[in-house]
């Protein structure tokens, strides 16, 4: 359904052409802090190459995907919530609340978080 995008929001914070709080990169993967978020702690985990949604994953990307749970598991524990808990999200769509069009993984945490979200 949908086109591949070679430019999105999230490509554009990774080429520093916007300013974001970064707390995590490598080759494929980078994390910054959500710049509206919705708890103390609230990162999205993001992977380099512009995939618009889970949708489009492909079986090359399983590892991909692996390693950003991984690197938010770290960053979870860096950052003192991997104890008391925290939430990964990523939506898809619009009826899942997607609103920019290249994958992440939201990692949310130092509240509580309640069950079902809105
Ligand atoms: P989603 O609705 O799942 O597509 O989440 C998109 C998130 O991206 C949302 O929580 C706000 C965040 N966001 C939007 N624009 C920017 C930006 O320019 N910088 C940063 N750091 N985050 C952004």
């Amino acid at each position: 359904m949908s086109e591949i995008e070679t430019e999105t929001l999230f490509t554009r914070i990774r080429d520093r052409e916007i300013p974001a709080d970064f707390v995590y990169e490598d080759d494929e993967i980078m994390a910054f802090r959500d710049v509206n978020p919705q708890a103390p702690l609230h990162v999205l985990v993001v992977p380099k190459e512009p995939i618009p949604t889970v949708n489009d994953l492909e079986p090359r990307h399983a590892e991909l995907i692996g390693r950003m749970f991984l690197v938010a598991r770290d960053i979870a524990r860096e950052e003192g919530v991997a104890d008391e808990g925290y939430r990964l999200a990523m939506n898809t769509n619009a009826a899942g609340g997607q609103a920019v069009y290249h994958i992440h993984l939201h990692l949310m945490g130092g509240r509580q978080m309640s069950w079902p979200p809105g």
